[in-house]
């Protein structure tokens, strides 16, 4: 071969376009000597096909990852070969290329998002069903025919039933695939809990990871969790308070960032208090608070201390909208009882909650909580935007509650530019396209979604309120559960909740673990049957915003189903068909549909948008959505929740119709254990101590530092830790304070163990002032990686975490108490370079 000859073939190019370079050379030579034919032939090559080559499908990207946003597919045959996002062209007839507006502004992915396509072809992918043939968590599986695995599972619930009756399959369903509206995973809409409440056999679970203790704060303060106002109601803030929110990492909305941005250029002045200094802090030059962890409650009632002796609240908005903010307004039924001004005076326990007082709990020096709180006060309109880590502590609803009442008592509620949030919630959704009747036909009984694996290590010698049990009205009440099984949908819940090594200690007494999911997880690990799920670029769907944005993405069906992949809703169909219930659950379908489910699914789909007409007022029919791609509503005004009940005096949805600091039903509780809390909660916002803490003296001998968990920017959660594109944007590490890793003699980049009693992980650390001494911080959700004593060497925080339920039911996520030490162990970060999916095996044995 000569050299022109190599070249060609090792660009891959046609013959006939070598030829015509080498005729072309010759006959330019005399020109352009300087250029070799070699380089102007590479130059030219390219590897990737141009759009003219290939169809365009817009799409939605997925999961619960805090937004919502567009993926443009291209593709070539049955190949996605590029993801692009909005550029403008899909907002409706008024928009078009580079079309981004404050007022709609386009839908554009991030960082994972557009990585999609290496999650969709990754070799964790399951192709085909599969069963366990070593013991549970060794990763042995061999491949199974559908009709084998589905018959399996069938006639292992039959038996189990039985056996056990009406309680033995937990349904561990969870968010993974909530932003849907027909192929949902969902704890109380989705799919799986129709499947197991219809086949008559089912304990559910309540209580959310994210905002358990949020949810229940703004439930008793508001009525609703709808306290929420749109993202573009940012922009109207002159101060935004960043109360243990990073919204540059974790997303809350589709937009956020673009509208602190125009805040910012509008003078608009932040603060962060957080124990890190986040990226949102440094992109917007925020003061930064750094707070011991677990104190934030005690911080803000120093802050009210100083507003209320002050005189800096705004009384008329107290008198008219509040209940139990002080004397003045306390209900009938409650004259004469300790008010939150009491409270935080002092009047009644003899404690002022001072600014003093607070920073010895929180480590806030006084003065700048003055500084603050007069800030707050006197700043007008002003958002203090409360979000869920904190909350995500033990005792987490005192510091919702206690946001709560600063938020009122300053009268940012239902303005422009202030804020109630709280969950936040912007939008109620028509959320869901199959046939689903709140409850019907769902038989169930409810514990606490992470007290699962307490309730099977100690069944039946519990307590009710041990596992959160649900109250019930019928002969039923307080039957505790005998859990013999657990299906997994849209959850890898086994590696997200807290405390790991006890739910492997559970997961061992199981008789039945099926996992639905579209890779390999460590929760598939350690489970019997494996289903593949088809993901979202492989069934048709529409995608719902997360908790802000007032929009549809529709979501066809892109390429076909990987493999011998199959939806959810084909897999339920069909075990519900051999179990004797399949038209029930799935009336639209014939027994067919686990082969074509296109036709069925569109009927669905149309029939939801009727509603979606009806309800909500959407303006298109649904042929013309499904052209357009998305579906985006406009609204009359900015959307800030509360608005009305402030300017029309429409109650709020509480027993009082006012925005309870004093609430009527926990004031009203009278035996604590027959709710599904369990623990007496105080009835106005309160500090209480967590369950550890830097304030610890005795266990912080053992276990100096307070670890954090929060989310990372480059996973939701689980998904995408197996990305080998975004793992070249981040390191799983432990972040360390400059002073204290100077006293353990660690470097940044030195591999260290960080343990207490109840786990061990191994991880590099990373040195900086950016997070406050004592406190150390590791992203949740890398996904579990045991060596042969138990150490996890991939760095899942939850092998720490406690499972021990805050009293309103909150998940103790950054409440943990741990110590580090340089190790010689290896960090293992990721499965990427230990599995393939082909293979069957699924991890490496140590
Ligand atoms: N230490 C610590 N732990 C935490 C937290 C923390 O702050 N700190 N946060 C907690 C919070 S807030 C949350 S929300 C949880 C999240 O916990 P999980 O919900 O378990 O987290 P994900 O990683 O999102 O897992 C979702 C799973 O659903 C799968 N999935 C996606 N789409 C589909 C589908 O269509 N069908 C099926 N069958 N499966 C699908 C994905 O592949 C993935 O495995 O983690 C909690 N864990
Ligand atoms: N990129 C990305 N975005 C996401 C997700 C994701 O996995 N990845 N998950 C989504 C989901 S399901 C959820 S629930 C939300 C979670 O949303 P958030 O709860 O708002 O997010 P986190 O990242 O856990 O924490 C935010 C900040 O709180 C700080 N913090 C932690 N503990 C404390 C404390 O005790 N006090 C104070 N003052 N600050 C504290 C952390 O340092 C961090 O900077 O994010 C959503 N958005
Ligand atoms: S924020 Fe969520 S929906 Fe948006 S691109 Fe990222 S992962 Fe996808
Ligand atoms: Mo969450």
């Amino acid at each position: 071969m000569d050299a022109k000859t190599i070249l060609g073939s090792a660009l891959n190019v046609s013959r006939r376009d070598v030829l015509q370079g080498a005729a072309g050379a010759a006959a330019t030579a005399g020109l352009f000597r300087a250029v070799e034919p070699r380089e102007a032939k590479a130059f030219a090559y390219s590897p990737y096909p141009t759009d003219d080559e290939l169809v365009t499908v817009p799409t939605s990207c997925a999961h619960n990852c805090g937004s919502r946003h567009m993926l443009v597919a291209h593709k070539k045959g049955d190949v996605i070969v590029r993801l692009s996002t909005d550029d403008g062209r899909y907002q409706g007839p008024q928009g078009g290329f580079g079309y981004d507006t404050e007022e709609m502004p386009q839908l554009r992915a991030c960082l994972r998002g557009r990585s999609y396509r290496s999650r969709l072809y990754s070799a964790e992918r399951l192709l085909y069903p599969m069963i366990r043939v070593g013991e549970r968590g060794e990763g042995k599986f061999k491949r199974a025919s559908w009709d084998a695995a589905l018959d399996y599972v069938a006639g292992k619930m039959l038996d189990l039933k039985q056996k056990h009756g009406p309680h033995a399959l937990l349904d561990q369903s969870y968010a993974g695939a909530s932003y849907g509206v027909l192929h949902k995973s969902d704890q109380i809409e989705g799919l799986l809990g129709r499947f197991l409440g219809m086949f008559g056999c089912r304990t559910s679970s309540w209580s959310v990871p994210s905002y358990q203790a949020t949810t229940f704060s703004s439930r008793m303060t508001f009525g609703t969790i709808e306290d929420g106002n749109e993202d573009d109601t940012f922009a109207h803030s002159k101060l935004i308070i960043m109360w243990g929110w990073n919204p540059a990492y974790t997303f809350h909305g589709g937009n956020t960032f673009y509208y602190m941005r125009l805040a910012k250029q509008r003078g608009c002045r932040f603060v962060l208090v957080d124990p890190q200094y986040s990226d949102s802090a440094s992109a917007y030059d925020a003061w930064w608070i750094p707070i011991r962890p677990a104190t934030d409650a005690a911080m803000m009632a120093g802050m009210a201390f100083h507003i209320f002796t002050n005189n800096l609240q705004d009384q008329d908005f107290i008198n008219r909208f509040t209940q139990g903010m002080d004397a003045g307004t306390m209900p009938q039924w409650a004259q004469g009882g300790e008010s939150f001004k009491d409270y935080i005076l002092g009047t009644r326990d003899g404690q002022p909650k001072t600014p003093e007082w607070a920073s010895a709990i929180c480590g806030v020096p006084a003065s700048d909580i003055v500084k603050l709180a007069d800030l707050y006060a006197r700043t007008k309109p002003a958002a203090l935007k409360a979000s869920w880590a904190p909350g995500r502590n033990s005792n987490g609803e005192q510091y919702n509650r206690m946001a709560a009442a600063l938020q009122a008592m300053t009268g940012n509620i239902g303005k422009l530019g202030g804020c109630a949030e709280g969950v936040g919630k912007a939008w109620h959704a028509e959320g869901v396209a199959y046939p689903y009747d709140e409850f019907a036909n769902v038989w169930y009984a409810s514990i606490k979604s992470d007290r699962w694996a307490h309730l099977v290590l100690n069944y039946p010698n519990l307590k009710r309120e041990e596992i959160g049990l649900w109250p019930r009205s019928d002969n039923l009440d307080g039957v505790i559960p005998n859990v013999r099984g657990i299906f997994w949908q849209g959850s890898n819940w086994f590696n997200q909740l807290p405390n790991i090594n006890k739910q492997i200690e559970a997961m061992k007494k199981l008789d039945l673990v099926v996992c639905n999911d579209s890779t390999i997880t460590p929760s598939g690990l350690y489970a019997d049957v494996l289903f593949p799920v088809a993901t979202h670029f492989e069934r048709h769907d529409v995608a719902l915003p997360w908790y802000k944005g007032h929009y549809y993405i529709h979501r066809p069906k892109v390429i076909q189903p990987l493999g011998e992949s199959k939806t959810d809703f084909q897999i339920y169909t069909e075990l519900a068909h051999r179990l004797g219930f399949g038209e029930r659950y799935n009336p639209r379908a014939s027994r067919e549909y686990f082969h074509h489910d296109d036709a069925v699914d569109e009927a669905y789909l149309a029939a939801w948008w009727e509603k979606v007409q009806h309800h909500q007022g959407a303006d298109i029919s649904w042929e013309e959505f499904k052209a357009r791609g998305t579906y985006k509503f406009k609204l009359p005004r900015p959307h800030v929740a509360f608005q009305d009940q402030i300017e029309k005096g429409i109650p709020f949805q509480t027993p009082s119709g006012k925005i309870e600091i004093l609430s009527t039903q926990l004031a009203q509780v009278t035996d604590w254990t027959r709710t599904a809390w369990g623990h007496p909660i105080p009835a106005i916002p309160k500090w209480t101590e967590p369950f550890e803490s830097l304030n610890h003296a005795e266990k912080r001998a053992e276990h100096p530092f307070h670890l954090i968990t929060p989310h990372p920017r480059w996973r939701t959660h689980s998904i995408f830790n197996n990305i080998p594109w975004l793992r070249e944007t981040y390191e799983q590490e432990v972040t360390i304070n400059a002073a204290d890793a100077k006293g353990l003699g660690i470097r940044t980049g030195d591999t260290v163990e960080v343990y207490n009693a109840r786990g061990r992980m191994v991880l590099p650390a990373y040195v900086t002032e950016r997070v406050m001494p004592g406190v150390v911080v590791v992203h949740e959700g890398a996904w579990l990686d045991l060596d042969g004593d138990g150490v996890d060497r991939a760095g899942n925080p939850d092998v720490l975490t406690l499972d021990e339920p805050s009293p309103a039911g909150g998940f103790a996520y950054n409440t943990i108490l741990v110590n580090l030490r340089k190790t010689d162990l290896n960090h293992r970060p990721g499965w990427d370079q230990l599995a393939t999916s082909r293979a069957h095996v699924f991890r490496r044995s140590t």
